[in-house]
Protein backbone atom coordinates (compact mmCIF):
# COMPACT_ATOMS: atom_id res chain seq x y z
CA UNK A 1 0.00 0.00 0.00
CA UNK A 2 0.93 3.28 -0.51
CA UNK A 3 1.32 5.95 1.77
CA UNK A 4 -1.12 8.47 -0.25
CA UNK A 5 -3.80 5.54 -1.16
CA UNK A 6 -6.69 5.95 1.72
CA UNK A 7 -6.16 9.50 0.30
CA UNK A 8 -6.18 9.12 -3.23
CA UNK A 9 -9.27 6.67 -2.50
CA UNK A 10 -11.44 9.14 -0.67
CA UNK A 11 -10.40 11.98 -3.70
CA UNK A 12 -11.77 9.53 -6.06
CA UNK A 13 -15.03 9.40 -4.22
CA UNK A 14 -15.15 13.42 -3.81
CA UNK A 15 -14.82 13.83 -7.49
CA UNK A 16 -17.29 11.35 -8.67
CA UNK A 17 -19.74 12.87 -6.35
CA UNK A 18 -18.42 15.82 -8.23
CA UNK A 19 -19.62 14.75 -11.52
CA UNK A 20 -22.53 13.70 -11.26
CA UNK A 21 -23.26 17.38 -9.39
CA UNK A 22 -21.80 19.17 -12.81
CA UNK A 23 -23.84 16.96 -14.79
CA UNK A 24 -27.07 17.95 -12.86
CA UNK A 25 -26.04 21.47 -13.77
CA UNK A 26 -25.37 20.78 -16.91
CA UNK A 27 -28.81 19.10 -17.27
CA UNK A 28 -27.24 15.43 -18.49
CA UNK A 29 -23.40 14.43 -19.44
CA UNK A 30 -21.37 11.27 -20.14
CA UNK A 31 -21.25 9.95 -16.81
CA UNK A 32 -20.77 6.65 -17.92
CA UNK A 33 -17.18 6.60 -18.96
CA UNK A 34 -16.60 9.91 -16.93
CA UNK A 35 -16.95 7.47 -13.85
CA UNK A 36 -15.20 4.83 -14.99
CA UNK A 37 -11.90 7.15 -15.85
CA UNK A 38 -11.30 8.62 -12.33
CA UNK A 39 -8.99 6.68 -10.61
CA UNK A 40 -6.86 6.49 -13.56
CA UNK A 41 -6.99 10.32 -13.90
CA UNK A 42 -6.04 10.56 -9.86
CA UNK A 43 -3.39 8.66 -9.95
CA UNK A 44 -2.09 10.48 -12.51
CA UNK A 45 -2.72 14.01 -11.12
CA UNK A 46 -1.77 13.74 -7.28
CA UNK A 47 0.74 11.20 -8.15
CA UNK A 48 2.39 11.00 -11.42
CA UNK A 49 1.96 14.12 -13.57
CA UNK A 50 4.61 17.46 -13.04
CA UNK A 51 2.54 20.64 -13.76
CA UNK A 52 2.19 24.15 -12.06
CA UNK A 53 -1.37 25.21 -12.08
CA UNK A 54 -0.31 28.99 -11.75
CA UNK A 55 1.75 28.36 -15.16
CA UNK A 56 -0.35 25.92 -17.32
CA UNK A 57 2.14 26.91 -20.19
CA UNK A 58 5.21 25.59 -17.91
CA UNK A 59 7.70 24.16 -20.50
CA UNK A 60 8.64 21.47 -18.21
CA UNK A 61 5.16 20.07 -17.31
CA UNK A 62 4.51 16.40 -18.45
CA UNK A 63 1.70 16.39 -20.86
CA UNK A 64 -1.79 14.89 -20.35
CA UNK A 65 -4.01 14.62 -23.40
CA UNK A 66 -7.97 13.70 -22.77
CA UNK A 67 -8.17 11.55 -26.01
CA UNK A 68 -11.88 10.60 -25.22
CA UNK A 69 -12.79 14.00 -24.92
CA UNK A 70 -16.34 12.88 -23.77
CA UNK A 71 -15.06 12.30 -20.53
CA UNK A 72 -14.23 15.78 -19.78
CA UNK A 73 -16.49 15.43 -16.66
CA UNK A 74 -13.63 13.31 -15.32
CA UNK A 75 -11.22 15.87 -15.95
CA UNK A 76 -12.19 19.31 -15.58
CA UNK A 77 -13.37 18.85 -11.38
CA UNK A 78 -9.34 17.40 -10.97
CA UNK A 79 -7.83 20.44 -12.76
CA UNK A 80 -9.84 22.69 -10.54
CA UNK A 81 -8.90 20.76 -7.08
CA UNK A 82 -5.55 20.77 -7.98
CA UNK A 83 -5.85 24.64 -8.58
CA UNK A 84 -5.73 25.34 -12.69
CA UNK A 85 -9.17 27.07 -11.68
CA UNK A 86 -11.39 28.39 -8.81
CA UNK A 87 -14.74 26.44 -8.26
CA UNK A 88 -16.90 29.00 -9.13
CA UNK A 89 -15.57 28.77 -12.49
CA UNK A 90 -17.41 25.63 -12.61
CA UNK A 91 -20.94 26.73 -11.67
CA UNK A 92 -22.61 27.25 -14.94
CA UNK A 93 -21.49 24.52 -16.21
CA UNK A 94 -22.13 23.59 -19.83
CA UNK A 95 -23.88 27.06 -20.06
CA UNK A 96 -23.72 29.08 -23.56
CA UNK A 97 -21.32 31.31 -21.82
CA UNK A 98 -19.36 28.94 -19.60
CA UNK A 99 -15.85 28.16 -20.62
CA UNK A 100 -16.71 24.23 -20.18
CA UNK A 101 -18.61 22.21 -22.66
CA UNK A 102 -19.46 18.16 -22.97
CA UNK A 103 -16.20 18.40 -24.34
CA UNK A 104 -12.73 20.34 -23.54
CA UNK A 105 -11.95 23.43 -25.42
CA UNK A 106 -7.84 23.80 -24.84
CA UNK A 107 -8.17 27.46 -25.58
CA UNK A 108 -10.96 28.53 -22.76
CA UNK A 109 -9.88 25.96 -20.19
CA UNK A 110 -6.13 26.56 -18.10
CA UNK A 111 -4.52 22.75 -17.92
CA UNK A 112 -6.20 21.36 -21.49
CA UNK A 113 -3.23 20.71 -23.27
CA UNK A 114 -6.10 19.35 -26.31
CA UNK A 115 -9.30 20.05 -27.88
CA UNK A 116 -10.64 16.95 -27.69
CA UNK A 117 -13.93 14.77 -28.86
CA UNK A 118 -13.40 14.11 -32.13
CA UNK A 119 -12.29 10.49 -31.33
CA UNK A 120 -9.06 8.77 -32.61
CA UNK A 121 -6.85 11.86 -32.67
CA UNK A 122 -5.55 12.23 -28.70
CA UNK A 123 -2.88 9.54 -29.50
CA UNK A 124 -1.37 10.88 -32.95
CA UNK A 125 -0.88 14.48 -30.98
CA UNK A 126 0.50 12.62 -27.82
CA UNK A 127 3.40 10.89 -30.34
CA UNK A 128 4.06 14.61 -31.95
CA UNK A 129 4.47 16.13 -28.90
CA UNK A 130 6.51 13.09 -27.33
CA UNK A 131 8.82 13.07 -30.41
CA UNK A 132 9.71 16.45 -29.98
CA UNK A 133 10.88 16.10 -26.48
CA UNK A 134 12.55 13.39 -27.28
CA UNK A 135 14.64 15.51 -29.95
CA UNK A 136 14.99 18.35 -26.93
CA UNK A 137 16.61 15.63 -24.63
CA UNK A 138 13.48 16.91 -22.32
CA UNK A 139 12.52 15.16 -19.35
CA UNK A 140 9.12 15.32 -19.30
CA UNK A 141 6.70 12.74 -20.36
CA UNK A 142 3.46 12.55 -22.43
CA UNK A 143 0.57 10.55 -21.06
CA UNK A 144 -2.92 10.17 -23.31
CA UNK A 145 -6.28 8.52 -22.23
CA UNK A 146 -8.13 6.63 -24.72
CA UNK A 147 -11.63 5.17 -24.61
CA UNK A 148 -11.65 1.40 -25.84
CA UNK A 149 -14.44 1.93 -28.35
CA UNK A 150 -12.34 4.76 -29.39
CA UNK A 151 -9.57 2.03 -29.89
CA UNK A 152 -12.13 1.12 -32.81
CA UNK A 153 -10.70 4.41 -35.01
CA UNK A 154 -7.97 3.40 -37.07
CA UNK A 155 -5.65 6.61 -36.25
CA UNK A 156 -5.05 5.11 -33.00
CA UNK A 157 -3.21 2.02 -34.59
CA UNK A 158 -1.10 4.56 -37.11
CA UNK A 159 -0.33 6.63 -33.92
CA UNK A 160 0.69 3.48 -32.40
CA UNK A 161 2.69 2.22 -35.07
CA UNK A 162 4.81 5.47 -34.87
CA UNK A 163 5.28 5.62 -31.36
CA UNK A 164 7.27 2.42 -31.45
CA UNK A 165 8.96 3.44 -34.93
CA UNK A 166 9.85 7.01 -33.13
CA UNK A 167 11.04 4.89 -30.40
CA UNK A 168 9.08 7.02 -28.02
CA UNK A 169 9.80 5.75 -24.08
CA UNK A 170 8.49 8.87 -22.64
CA UNK A 171 4.96 7.92 -23.74
CA UNK A 172 2.51 6.27 -22.13
CA UNK A 173 -1.19 5.58 -23.32
CA UNK A 174 -3.70 4.77 -20.77
CA UNK A 175 -6.78 2.82 -22.10
CA UNK A 176 -10.28 3.05 -19.97
CA UNK A 177 -10.85 -0.74 -20.52
CA UNK A 178 -14.53 -0.26 -19.57
CA UNK A 179 -15.87 -2.85 -21.69
CA UNK A 180 -18.50 -0.40 -23.46
CA UNK A 181 -18.86 1.78 -26.51
CA UNK A 182 -21.28 4.18 -27.11
CA UNK A 183 -24.45 2.12 -27.74
CA UNK A 184 -22.93 -1.47 -27.08
CA UNK A 185 -20.26 -3.58 -25.98
CA UNK A 186 -16.97 -3.37 -28.19
CA UNK A 187 -16.96 -6.90 -28.15
CA UNK A 188 -19.93 -7.10 -29.97
CA UNK A 189 -19.27 -3.97 -31.97
CA UNK A 190 -15.84 -4.01 -33.53
CA UNK A 191 -14.08 -7.08 -30.93
CA UNK A 192 -10.60 -5.69 -29.07
CA UNK A 193 -9.15 -8.77 -28.02
CA UNK A 194 -6.74 -10.30 -27.88
CA UNK A 195 -6.49 -6.28 -27.41
CA UNK A 196 -3.14 -6.25 -24.63
CA UNK A 197 -1.71 -8.72 -27.42
CA UNK A 198 -2.57 -6.49 -30.67
CA UNK A 199 -0.58 -3.05 -28.27
CA UNK A 200 2.87 -5.78 -27.98
CA UNK A 201 2.42 -6.26 -31.65
CA UNK A 202 2.44 -2.82 -32.18
CA UNK A 203 5.81 -2.54 -30.62
CA UNK A 204 4.60 -1.56 -27.25
CA UNK A 205 5.22 -2.62 -23.70
CA UNK A 206 1.44 -3.22 -22.48
CA UNK A 207 -0.01 -3.96 -18.80
CA UNK A 208 -3.27 -5.07 -17.51
CA UNK A 209 -4.30 -3.09 -14.24
CA UNK A 210 -7.82 -3.00 -12.17
CA UNK A 211 -8.59 0.41 -13.02
CA UNK A 212 -10.25 1.01 -9.82
CA UNK A 213 -7.41 -0.07 -7.17
CA UNK A 214 -5.46 3.48 -6.67
CA UNK A 215 -2.44 1.30 -5.21
CA UNK A 216 -2.70 -1.37 -8.46
CA UNK A 217 -2.49 2.03 -10.70
CA UNK A 218 0.47 3.53 -8.63
CA UNK A 219 2.50 0.50 -9.32
CA UNK A 220 1.90 0.70 -13.09
CA UNK A 221 3.38 4.58 -12.94
CA UNK A 222 5.71 4.64 -10.76
CA UNK A 223 7.27 0.89 -12.64
CA UNK A 224 7.05 2.88 -15.98
CA UNK A 225 10.31 2.48 -17.72
CA UNK A 226 12.66 5.45 -18.41
CA UNK A 227 11.94 8.17 -20.62
CA UNK A 228 14.80 7.82 -22.27
CA UNK A 229 14.10 3.98 -23.50
CA UNK A 230 12.67 3.07 -26.31
CA UNK A 231 9.24 1.76 -26.15
CA UNK A 232 6.24 3.21 -25.62
CA UNK A 233 3.81 2.02 -22.74
CA UNK A 234 0.28 1.02 -22.95
CA UNK A 235 -1.35 0.79 -19.48
CA UNK A 236 -4.89 -1.11 -20.03
CA UNK A 237 -6.87 -0.03 -17.33
CA UNK A 238 -9.50 -2.36 -16.35
CA UNK A 239 -12.69 -0.26 -15.56
CA UNK A 240 -16.31 -0.61 -14.53
CA UNK A 241 -18.18 1.74 -17.12
CA UNK A 242 -20.99 4.40 -14.51
CA UNK A 243 -18.84 2.64 -11.40
CA UNK A 244 -19.73 3.52 -7.85
CA UNK A 245 -23.58 4.22 -8.85
CA UNK A 246 -25.76 1.24 -8.51
CA UNK A 247 -27.80 1.97 -11.67
CA UNK A 248 -25.31 3.32 -13.74
CA UNK A 249 -22.79 0.25 -13.26
CA UNK A 250 -23.13 -1.54 -16.70
CA UNK A 251 -26.19 -0.14 -17.70
CA UNK A 252 -24.97 1.68 -21.07
CA UNK A 253 -27.84 3.92 -21.34
CA UNK A 254 -26.32 6.03 -19.17
CA UNK A 255 -23.30 7.03 -21.74
CA UNK A 256 -25.16 10.16 -21.92
CA UNK A 257 -27.61 10.81 -19.41
CA UNK A 258 -28.98 13.41 -16.74
CA UNK A 259 -30.81 12.42 -13.48
CA UNK A 260 -33.34 14.16 -11.50
CA UNK A 261 -33.23 15.25 -7.95
CA UNK A 262 -34.27 11.57 -6.49
CA UNK A 263 -31.43 10.07 -9.10
CA UNK A 264 -28.83 12.58 -8.17
CA UNK A 265 -29.35 12.15 -4.75
CA UNK A 266 -29.23 8.22 -4.77
CA UNK A 267 -26.32 8.42 -6.91
CA UNK A 268 -24.09 10.87 -4.43
CA UNK A 269 -25.64 8.57 -1.80
CA UNK A 270 -23.73 5.27 -3.30
CA UNK A 271 -20.60 7.41 -4.00
CA UNK A 272 -20.66 8.05 -0.78
CA UNK A 273 -21.27 4.63 0.38
CA UNK A 274 -17.98 3.57 -1.72
CA UNK A 275 -15.89 5.73 0.88
CA UNK A 276 -13.41 3.76 2.16
CA UNK A 277 -13.14 6.28 5.06
CA UNK A 278 -14.41 9.28 5.86
CA UNK A 279 -11.95 11.73 4.42
C1 LIG B 1 -14.86 10.33 -34.50
C2 LIG B 1 -16.02 10.10 -33.56
N1 LIG B 1 -16.93 9.17 -33.87
C3 LIG B 1 -17.98 8.96 -33.04
C4 LIG B 1 -18.11 9.70 -31.91
C5 LIG B 1 -19.33 9.50 -31.02
N2 LIG B 1 -18.98 8.88 -29.76
C6 LIG B 1 -18.91 9.61 -28.62
S1 LIG B 1 -18.48 8.69 -27.30
C7 LIG B 1 -18.44 7.29 -28.23
C8 LIG B 1 -18.12 5.95 -27.59
C9 LIG B 1 -16.67 5.75 -27.41
O1 LIG B 1 -16.48 4.62 -26.59
P1 LIG B 1 -15.36 4.66 -25.50
O2 LIG B 1 -14.15 5.29 -26.07
O3 LIG B 1 -15.20 3.29 -24.96
O4 LIG B 1 -15.96 5.65 -24.44
P2 LIG B 1 -16.49 5.33 -22.95
O5 LIG B 1 -17.23 4.03 -22.98
O6 LIG B 1 -15.28 5.24 -22.10
O7 LIG B 1 -17.36 6.49 -22.62
C10 LIG B 1 -18.72 7.54 -29.55
C11 LIG B 1 -18.74 6.53 -30.60
C12 LIG B 1 -17.13 10.67 -31.63
N3 LIG B 1 -17.17 11.43 -30.53
N4 LIG B 1 -16.08 10.85 -32.48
Amino acid sequence: MHQNTLELQNKVIDIRKWIVELSQIAGGGHLGGSLSMVDAVVALYYHVLKFDPENPDWPGRDRFILSKGHGALGLCPVLCDVGFYPREMMDNFNDLDSPFGMHPDMNKIPGIEMSTGSLGHGLSVAVGAALSGKLDKADWRVFCLLGDGECNEGMVWEAAMSASHFKLGNLTAIVDRNGYSLDGLTEEIMALEPFAEKWRAFGWNCSEVDGHDIDALLDAFDGLPDASSDKPTCIISDTVKGKGVSFMENANEWHYAGCDDELTAKALDDLESCRPESG
